[in-house]
């Protein structure tokens, strides 16, 4: 999309300029400001109170050493972030990010695409994200549970229960939470719900382990069902084998659709049958194994080395939940040509801008990662509410409000994008909704 405004035209300058190789960040900010023209349009005062200029600039970055030592006794040194982007409407709420490929860029990507979700969720949460270079595959127990305490021993002195509130993302999960949080009560003394994604003998909330991959599945079916379709008898194609992935599967199954693939960052397994889940649970919750190992107990399943070849298998609905920019443009024309008419983000940014003009060229039904995908720091929130009250809520009743969540989620994307003149495009209808909960907040506390 061309911006004509002048001011956000030199907004978006101004971004690259100050945001030299961070093409993951300049990407992100680009697709909001380029859906918000029409509120700035009718907006002046928001402009005039200077909450764009403020919004693309995170309130706080922190950058520090983590040191550990590994099991040869060698000191092995990473490096972690914490991007506190903005606390408009709650305390800095995500994820932490442990993978390789982690550098400042990514964090602040994934932190401005937070404050948006977090607002679409109707909880009061701002957005931040954090993470390393560490990469928890290969390393034993002890060698995570020594980067996570070192990693905490700075990062406490930045987080706390109304302050800032991580959870998990890529490579983070149940295991690291808990060596982070056993860390923080350690060094603070106190027993509170700073990090969410606990387990559920400390404080966790049951239904939080599914959440994103459930919530994604419940916002897409609302997206179906307002366009008279549903997820029974259709074939699906879901990417990833990881948290998000995993529980898409479930519920995806649940609903009626037939799962035939999954990934990982080696390859990916195609079966005509249906995935066992049961199989991915045991291959990758339990043993941390690779995704081919399941043909070795599927024989009508194919495994196929490298990750993009996932997109030609034919499908009705794609839901990619692995990383960032993992459906380009090539791949999405190959998605539409080969009959697939829904896209739906489990991931965080999964894909290229050239992908996403070829959906909405092309008429698929695309549900965007900060509405899709928002059910699972939704439940990070309720989890939090239950360990302010100190009661912890049933499965049913936190599944319950998930649902009640990603609905409305839902209508708040489709009413906003009918209110700008953008029927059926959920992305705009995110953004705009997302944005104006944040930057009524900021006009309201002035320049801060
Ligand atoms: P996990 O670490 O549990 O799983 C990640 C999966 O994606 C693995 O199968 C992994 O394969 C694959 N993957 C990771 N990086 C790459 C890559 N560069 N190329 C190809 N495949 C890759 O993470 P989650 O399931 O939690 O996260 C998946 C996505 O969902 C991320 O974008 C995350 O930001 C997003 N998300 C997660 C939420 C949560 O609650 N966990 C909430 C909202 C969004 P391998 O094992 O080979 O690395
Ligand atoms: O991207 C995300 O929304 C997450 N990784 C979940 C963050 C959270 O705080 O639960």
């Amino acid at each position: 999309m061309a911006l004509k405004n002048s001011y956000l035209i030199n907004l978006i300058e101004n971004v690259k300029k100050r945001n030299q190789g961070e093409p993951e960040f300049i990407q992100a900010v680009t697709e909001v400001i380029e859906t918000l023209e029409p509120v700035i349009e009718k907006r002046p005062d928001l402009i005039e109170a200077g909450v764009l200029d403020r919004l693309v600039e995170p309130e706080r970055q922190i950058i520090f050493r983590v040191p550990w030592v590994d099991d040869n006794g060698k000191v092995q040194v990473n490096r972690g972030f914490r991007v506190q982007f903005n606390s408009a409407i709650g305390p800095y709420k995500g994820g932490i990010r442990l993978h390789p490929s982690v550098y400042i860029g990514i964090i602040k990507f994934l932190g401005f695409e937070q404050v948006f979700k977090n607002s679409l969720t109707t909880l009061p949460m701002g957005g931040g994200k954090g993470g390393s270079d560490f990469d928890p595959k290969g390393k034993s127990d002890g060698e995570v549970m020594r980067f996570c305490q070192s990693f905490m021993t700075e990062l406490s002195k930045h987080i706390g229960a109304d302050t800032d509130v991580p959870a998990g993302d890529i490579g983070t999960g149940a295991r690291e939470v808990g060596f982070m949080f056993g860390q923080y009560k350690r060094l603070r003394n106190e027993f509170t719900g700073v990090l969410t994604g606990k387990g559920l003998t400390y404080g966790g909330s049951l239904a939080r382990t599914e959440a994103t991959g459930y919530g994604l599945c419940y916002f897409t079916k609302e997206m179906l069902a307002a366009n008279g379709k549903s997820f029974d008898g259709k074939t699906v194609v879901i990417s990833g084998s990881g948290n998000v992935a995993i529980y898409a599967t479930e519920k995806a199954t649940e609903m009626g659709a037939k799962v035939v693939a999954l990934s990982d960052s080696n390859g990916y397994v195609y079966d005509p049958d249906g995935i066992d889940l049961a199989c991915v649970k045991q291959l990758k919750e339990v043993e941390r194994k690779r995704i081919k190992e399941y043909v070795a107990t599927h024989p009508n399943a194919t495994y196929t080395e490298g990750c993009k070849g996932i997109w030609t298998i034919k499908c009705d609905i794609a839901l990619p939940c692995a990383t960032q920019n993992e459906i380009d443009g090539e791949s999405a024309q190959i998605l539409v040509n080969n009959g697939c008419w829904c896209v739906s983000e489990g991931a965080n940014m999964p894909s290229t801008p050239e992908a996403i003009n070829t959906y909405l060229a092309n008429g698929v039904l695309y549900g965007p990662a900060k509405a899709a995908n928002a059910g699972g720091v939704a439940t990070s929130g309720l989890e939090m509410s239950q360990n302010s009250e100190r009661l912890s809520w049933t499965f049913e009743e936190v599944d319950e409000k998930l649902k009640g969540i990603m609905t409305s989620i839902f209508q708040a994307c489709d009413s906003a994008a009918k209110e700008y003149g953008m029927e059926g495009n959920y992305m705009a209808g995110a953004n705009i909704a997302g944005f104006l909960k944040v930057a009524e907040a900021m006009k309201a506390q002035g320049c801060v």
